[in-house]
């Protein structure tokens, strides 16, 4: 309990110093409590990453992909395979790794790390790993032998079949992915100390991949060994009608709520109609990497993708993480490589946004899209104002942060001519979906409140955002 409130605290920052943010609402680099997962990104890329757009644009944090020695191969999912705890990566190794954290923090942003703990390689035939240790599917010299590994028995070859049965979910094997006895000491301690090893290098919290898959006590065991006000996110799927559910989680820090994401498919997720864990407690995407590839949520190619993450970052619910990610061919392709075999640095387009053509491997940079630096700034700028003056017709939806911010969106096919009730000051203010406004003006065009109304005239599938911070 004590870590999540410290986790809280660290993702509210604007939030708990009201006062001082709205002393200062335009400052670039004021904490938002929003995170980016940046995707398959390389550490030395990240750490420029923080100090030319993340910082400056206000992302609180940032979730790495997991960094130990992992077994070798182009797929994205390679990282989901550790061979060791060695932070030895095709990422970058243990220097780029503490150098990049030290570069984010300098920039403003906390580093979150993916921590793979629940298993370790799905190979039924062993090998060599990225930095050299090698392994079998159940040995791994000098870290775990046969003995370290649930072998539930519970089905034919012991891998998980039915996810209504917690017992097989969580000793059964994932994905054919040897599955660590979780419960033993010896193990969580072990893990702990992978976990410590990370966090003498500045790591700031967690996502603990694959957390439905391991008893919620073992996470706290595991955790437990780490600085108070430890950041944890754990990955538990919400899944209708499963025996283990987010909320078993919470004690141990906050969730990622996916019934955010899936809603988003069909409208915008109400989270006051039952089935989302308290917004303290949940972590908020559009899409992540298994969400993109699956089709369970919406990704970045899709129309109303932008709408989403305008959606996201003006809700007063959870902490919004951003994806950003790169095209791929098939959904098992990793990104561009470099000629030694590493992955290659990032190269983001010259001027990211959902019109870009971005080629297969090559990175879509979401994080740097208008839309989403210029909800970052509308974020910032209203704070944990109250949810004022909703509208809704069907797909189309509005509504205000109090007097600070206000926001409209059109989600549907036809264009949205209309005036609507604002508590934001009568004034001309920028529309920060267009961006964040530049020093010679709004990145866009402008919206007019006059008499308490806002004159409305959205094109279908479009958005506009604007904050009374943000004259034009
Ligand atoms: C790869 C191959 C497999 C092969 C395996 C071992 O694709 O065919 O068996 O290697 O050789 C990622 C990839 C996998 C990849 C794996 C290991 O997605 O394709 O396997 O890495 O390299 C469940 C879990 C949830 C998990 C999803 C994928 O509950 O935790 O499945 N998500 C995390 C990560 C993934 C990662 C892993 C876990 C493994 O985010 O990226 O896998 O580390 C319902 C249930 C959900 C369930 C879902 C899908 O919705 O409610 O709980 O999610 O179905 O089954
Ligand atoms: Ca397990």
């Amino acid at each position: 309990m004590r870590r999540r409130l410290a986790a809280l605290v660290a993702a509210a920052t604007c939030v708990v110093g009201l006062t001082g943010c709205s002393s200062e609402p335009f400052a670039p680099g004021r904490a938002t409590g929003v995170g980016v997962q940046l995707f398959e990104w390389t550490w030395d890329s990240i750490a420029s990453e923080c100090t030319d757009v993340l910082g400056p644009a206000g992302y609180s944090w940032l979730l790495t992909s997991p960094p130990n020695e992992h077994i070798t191969g182009t797929q994205w999912w390679t990282h989901y395979q550790p061979v060791s705890y060695r932070i030895e990566s095709d990422l970058g190794t243990r220097e780029q790794f503490a150098a990049m954290v030290k570069t984010c923090h300098e920039a403003g942003v906390d580093v979150y790390a993916d921590a793979v703990v629940n298993h370790m390689t799905g190979s039924d035939t062993g090998g060599i790993g990225w930095a050299g240790s090698s392994y079998q599917h159940d040995d791994y010299p000098g870290i775990w032998t046969d003995a370290d590994f649930h072998h539930c028995g519970l089905t034919a070859d012991d891998d998980i079949e039915n996810y209504s049965d917690a017992a097989q979910v969580q000793t059964c094997e994932l994905l054919n992915l040897a599955d660590l006895d979780t419960g033993a000491d010896h193990v969580r301690q072990r893990l702990g100390e992978y976990l410590k090893d990370l966090q003498s290098l500045g790591v700031d919290g967690f996502r603990i991949d694959a957390a439905k898959h391991m008893a919620s006590d073992d996470i706290a065991a595991i955790t437990s060994v780490l600085k108070p006000g430890t950041v944890i996110m754990q990955e538990v799927i919400r899944g209708a009608g499963e025996p283990i559910q987010p909320e078993q989680y919470t004690g141990n820090g906050q969730v990622y709520e996916f019934a955010w994401g899936t809603g988003l498919l069909t409208g915008t997720p109400d989270p006051s109609s039952g089935g989302f864990v308290d917004s303290d407690d949940a972590i908020v995407f559009v899409e992540n990497h298994d969400t993109e590839r699956n089709g369970s949520t919406p990704n970045s190619t899709q129309i109303d993708y932008v709408l989403d993450v305008v959606a996201t970052l003006a809700a007063d619910y959870g902490t919004p993480q951003i994806f950003s990610g790169y095209r791929y061919a098939t959904t098992d392709d990793g990104p561009a490589r470099a000629s030694d075999g590493a992955v290659a640095l990032v190269e983001c387009p010259a001027d990211p946004g959902p019109r870009v053509e971005v080629a297969d491997g090559q990175m879509v940079c979401q994080h740097r899209w208008p839309a989403t630096l210029g909800m970052l700034r509308w974020r910032a700028a209203v704070g944990d104002a109250a949810v004022t003056d909703e509208w809704t017709q069907g797909l189309a939806r509005a509504f205000g942060r109090g007097d600070l911010g206000f926001v409209v969106l059109n989600g549907t096919a036809k264009s949205l001519v209309t005036t609507l009730t604002t508590s934001v000051p009568d004034g001309t203010y920028c529309d920060l979906v267009a961006g964040p406004p530049t020093s010679s003006g709004c990145a866009g065009g402008a919206v007019t409140v006059a008499g308490g109304m806002v004159a409305v005239d959205l094109p279908a599938h479009t958005a506009a955002a604007f904050a009374a911070s943000d004259p034009a």
